[in-house]
């Protein structure tokens, strides 16, 4: 298609969606998340033009944009701010772009909770450096694409997403430390499937709660940074501080940062969990990382609470919780593969009869990052 509305054959770049096993909403505290990327992706093709123009066509959405004078300093409230907003980090950073045409696909399910901005962010990166000659390691990217997201479209997103869509491992979970960036690599072993559930709810980080939870856990974070040097994000947080000093905070914020603080134990402990194969344990974090994101954190929904309530006696299941920035979106289920198939269909029938929404359910396997398409 690009040939053909563009007149000329593109270089074409993959960026993966994630999902989230456990580490919600810990990344901007600088705390630990541990996703995986998916097998849905969002495409980016492109090809230099002669002009300076900067056209980029969506197929999802039908639409083509032409920009007459190439990099805007500016976003317009629209969905090329991502792959526009990209573009101008990358400039800002010395590169000299020309003009280009850019045509994007995607079969990331929108507002899902499963990363399709950063999984735009991420093919666009990675296909206008291609265009520039240029190249970054995976980590400092993903920093690009953020601040893309953070300065340019106007979401106050943390690392996790572009992150895991850059540096992502076929058949892995990745434990990633918010703070420095250092990884750990975990294999899903062959036996268990990554089961996706689409409440059909939509999630936005943009709006409203997100930044509301963000700005209620950090006010729990600066109570105890006035008592105790040294707590510059939630990260740096005991539950011992939050005993001590949580009278004088909002009781809100105090719940929100019981959360984060409990979130970056879990974490750690369920990569250690996946590490030694021991899926029962990794199973209970998972079910307490739910109650804690739905009741303390306050980021669930009514959908999201009953997917999760309705798979724990189906057969197969090892965990299953809430996943991405939340108030909808999708759950994560780790089953038994050779229960998947089954447990996918009871899931869809159950949630169908309580809710009268139609989800949609995904068997999915743990996919690598971000790469050019041979
Ligand atoms: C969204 C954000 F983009 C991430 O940075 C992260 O905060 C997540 O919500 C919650 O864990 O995906």
């Amino acid at each position: 298609m690009h040939k053909e509305r563009f007149g000329a054959e593109p270089a074409i770049f993959v960026g993966p969606g994630r999902v989230n096993l456990i580490g919600e909403h810990t990344d901007y505290a600088e705390g630990f998340v541990m996703p995986a990327a998916i097998n849905f992706a969002t495409l980016a093709g492109i090809s230099p033009r002669t002009d300076g123009k900067i056209a980029i066509y969506s197929e999802n959405q039908s639409e083509e944009r032409v920009f007459d004078d190439g990099v805007q300093a500016k976003r317009s409230l629209h969905w090329t701010d991502y792959p526009m907003g990209v573009t101008a980090i990358l400039a800002g950073e010395g590169h000299k772009i020309p003009g280009f045409s850019l045509s994007i696909w995607s079969d990331v399910p929108l507002s899902s909770g499963l990363s399709s901005s950063a999984a735009l962010e991420v093919a666009t990166a990675l296909a206008v450096l291609s265009l520039v000659g240029a190249s970054y390691p995976g980590p400092k990217l993903a920093r690009l694409c953020q601040r893309a997201e953070n300065e340019f479209v106007g979401s106050n997103c943390g690392i996790m997403d572009q992150f895991i869509s850059l540096n992502a491992k076929k058949d892995h979970a990745l434990l990633l430390d918010c703070r420095d960036l250092s990884f750990k690599l975990a294999p899903i072993p062959d036996h268990v499937a990554l089961v996706i559930a689409n409440t059909m709810v939509k999630h936005s980080v943009a709006g409203g709660d997100y930044p509301t939870r963000r700005r209620e856990s950090e006010a729990a974070c600066a109570v105890i940074a006035s008592h105790r040097a040294g707590v510059p994000f939630l990260r740096d947080a005991t539950l011992e501080d939050l005993e001590k000093w949580g009278s004088e905070m909002e009781p809100k914020s105090y719940l929100r940062a019981k959360h984060v603080i409990s979130e970056d134990l879990r974490t750690v402990a369920a990569c250690e969990a996946l590490l030694k194969g021991d899926m029962k344990e990794l199973g209970r974090l998972m079910a307490e990382a739910h109650r804690s994101y739905s009741q303390d954190f306050e980021g669930s929904c009514v959908e999201a609470d009953a997917m999760v309530a309705l798979a724990q006696d189906l057969p197969g299941l090892i965990g299953a919780r809430l996943t991405g920035g939340g108030f909808g979106g999708c759950t994560i289920n780790l089953v038994e593969q050779t229960e998947a198939a089954a447990f996918a269909k009871a899931l869809a029938a159950r949630y169908a009869e309580k809710t009268g929404i139609a989800p949609q359910i995904h068997v999915c396997h743990a996919s690598g990052g971000a790469h050019r398409l041979e």
